[in-house]
């Protein structure tokens, strides 16, 4: 992660070009400026304003917000709508029906597209075939599906009927798959034979049947299967379908579920501070709002854009900017199913020229890899294909630092391409604080200033507003439509986690530090304040690896922390006790590589470690309390210079200091 203080000297300001201000939806500092006053001075007049223009609703709301029960807010309570019918039908009646709505790139190449009328038929098809099921309103659907047309449909499909999904990473393990059924209680789970990425087949069925198999899915009835590659599995009677047999026959029309605003879209697991993930969840109404006015706002997505998010479905970038943004607004999308060095590291940059995209939206750690290989080879360079398509550039996931970004607004953006740096989380379900490409002006490594609407601040431990410069938390200070509504099945703790009663209970805590520069009072983000990691943009809780390596036979206790990394952001450091005598040489080695399969079994391949040391104890205060912050140093490679009068065993420390 960039230094706060480097950050904080960062001086280049780059002005949106003119032409991008001309004929941008918001254009100029002064309407942005507009607004943020219209929300200052008639908060739920101006939501429900935006939310009437936007959404067609089926019986309007009379109740824009509601805080009787804060901090469970609820926005326009009392209308009635269907997100995929916003999503669908909307485009049908509006001219769109022949307009490509995806454009689907496979891993080998191979192209699809998909026009609205399609894409409509489709999630009917599949709407009406998993009521066919007997899964109806209400109902839990995982979905562990590859990047695909049919995990969008799927996600559609169960918007349409008002049954909840949630979508897990293709990515996780058997075992993070299962708990996340049991915590949903999900009737049916849509999955795939397997997932091909870089040219490499990989298994998705075998995993779900593992997941099963580990029990307490008996609320489980249905598994659907879509064909990707065609490689044998095992099929279990009566309830393994495959998704061909389940949509055959279905009529292509279905009349949407009418749901309440409220009635929960989705539920997407994250990491939090504790062992267990959280299952953020959100609503229907607040959510489809900000996706639309997000993708028009800080996207300034237009009739002729063909829009490209580099993210996966099972993330939440992949689910505001892929499966219902862009669709919610009628944009041609599009959607790739492999990675971005595959069969070369110029594969983003040969898709763009192909498919004439003008907006890309990619993440840090995808950019800083791709300047590596550039680096390495000028063939990949992106200065090497046609990117005179482009016209805005976006980052999301971390925080990306100058570098980076000078590299991206030069190389792809060619120097006439606004850069968004978009801050936001699983939670806020949209943008947060990001630059306005036809407003803002943009400083690299900063987020710049809070959307329309988005009370954004930096404060205290206790709630008090901290001046411009000085380092504090972001936090939220209104409700706003698209925000967590709670976690799954646990209330208590979405209170402690978002609306601790430090800060009175009813602000939002991000769980980011920030601070404000000076001059601007742009804000840029220092990173979690909290006990979780961001390796590659992916979110992960110190807490989940670690339960996940005492977890194995030979471990007795273990530590984990983050350290800096130039190019996935931060890297996973474990500190790790053995249950017998610390090894070293080549046995440590072995060891280490067990414990790192261990957690890609236990989690998924993500959260392996990068280096694991080993110790005969970990450094402790005299209470018991593992010392992260000289993990952390460690770590780093860094000499001690902290205060460790506190340590119980100092001579630890030498022992730490060495990856094996
Ligand atoms: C959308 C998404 C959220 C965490 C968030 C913060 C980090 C995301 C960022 C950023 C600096 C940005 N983060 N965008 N940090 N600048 N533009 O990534 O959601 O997976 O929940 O992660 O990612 O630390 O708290 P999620």
């Amino acid at each position: 992660m960039a230094d706060i203080e480097t950050l904080k000297q960062e001086n280049r300001i780059f002005n949106p070009p003119t032409d991008f201000v001309k004929n941008a939806t918001i254009s100029g500092m002064e309407t942005y400026q507009a607004m943020c006053a219209a929300a200052e001075n008639d908060y739920e007049g101006f939501w429900a304003k935006l939310a009437n223009e936007n959404i067609e609703w089926r019986k309007p709301f009379t109740r824009t917000l509601n805080e009787t029960d804060a901090p469970f807010y609820k926005w326009f309570e009392d209308g009635q709508l269907n997100v995929s019918y916003n999503c669908l039908d909307r485009n049908l009646q509006n001219g769109n029906a022949d307009k490509t709505a995806v454009i689907f790139e496979a891993d080998d190449g191979q192209v699809t597209r998909v026009a609205y009328k399609e894409l409509h038929d489709k999630v009917c098809q599949f709407a009406n075939g998993l009521k066919s099921l007997g899964i109806k309103k209400g109902d839990r659907v995982v979905i562990y599906m590859p990047m695909s047309i049919e995990g969008i449909v799927a996600m559609q499909a169960c918007a349409r009927i008002g049954a909840t999904h949630s979508v897990v990473f293709g990515g996780f393990s058997a075992k993070s798959l299962q708990e996340r059924i049991i915590d949903a209680g999900a009737v049916a789970v849509i999955t795939a034979d397997e997932q091909v990425r870089g040219g490499k087949q990989l298994p998705l069925k075998s995993i779900v049947d593992e997941a099963i198999g580990m029990g307490g899915c008996e609320h489980l009835k249905n598994v659907v299967i879509y064909q990707r590659t065609g490689t044998n599995i095992n099929f279990v009677q009566d309830r393994d379908r495959w998704l061909k047999d389940v949509v055959a026959n279905q009529d292509s029309t279905c009349e949407p579920e009418w749901v309440d605003a409220e009635h929960p879209l989705f539920i997407l697991y994250t990491s939090g501070s504790t062992g267990k993930p959280k299952g953020v969840q959100h609503a229907s109404g607040g959510y489809l709002l900000w996706a639309m006015l997000t993708m028009k706002w800080t996207f300034d997505i237009k009739p002729t854009d063909i829009f490209w998010c580099t993210a996966d479905i099972g993330w939440v970038t992949g689910h505001t900017y892929i499966a219902y943004g862009p669709l919610a607004v009628g944009a041609t999308q599009i959607v790739f199913e492999g990675v971005p060095t595959y069969p070369n590291a110029g594969r983003f940059w040969d898709m763009i020229a192909k498919h004439k995209a003008t907006i890309f939206y990619t993440a840090p750690t995808a950019i800083r890899s791709l300047i590596k290989a550039a680096d390495a080879d000028a063939e990949v360079h992106p200065k090497k294909y046609d990117l005179s398509s482009l016209r805005l550039l976006g980052s999301v996931g971390e925080p990306i630092n100058p570098e980076a970004w000078m590299w991206y607004y030069r190389n792809v953006g060619n120097e006439h391409c606004p850069i968004v740096d978009t801050f936001w989380q699983t939670e806020t379900g949209g943008h947060m604080i990001t630059p306005l490409p036809g407003a803002t002006p943009m400083v690299p490594g900063s987020c710049t200033m809070p959307l329309p609407g988005i009370m954004a601040a930096v404060v205290d431990e206790t709630g008090n507003d901290l001046p411009n410069g000085q380092g504090g938390i972001l936090v939220v200070k209104r409700p706003w439509p698209s925000m967590i509504r709670t976690i799954w099945g646990d209330p208590e703790r979405f209170k402690k986690s978002y609306f601790p009663e430090e800060l009175g209970g009813k602000i939002y805590l991000a769980g980011d530090g920030a601070v404000r520069n000076d001059k601007t009072g742009y804000f840029t983000i220092t990173g979690r304040i909290d006990d979780v990691l961001n390796v590659s943009g992916h979110r992960m809780g110190t807490m989940e690896i670690e339960s996940a390596l005492v977890a194995n036979p030979l471990v007795a206790e273990a530590a984990v922390v983050g350290k800096p990394d130039e190019t996935t952001g931060e890297s996973i450091c474990a500190f790790v006790v053995l249950k017998r005598a610390r090894p070293s040489g080549e046995e440590a080695r072995q060891i280490a590589k067990e414990l790192r399969d261990w957690v890609a079994k236990e989690i998924g391949p993500i959260a392996k470690p990068k280096e694991i040391r080993f110790g005969d104890n970990l450094p402790k205060t005299r209470s018991g309390k593992i010392m992260r912050r000289l993990l952390r140093v460690l770590a780093k490679g860094e000499q001690i210079t902290q205060d460790i009068s506190t340590l119980e065993n100092p001579a630890i420390l030498e022992q730490l200091k060495e990856a094996q």
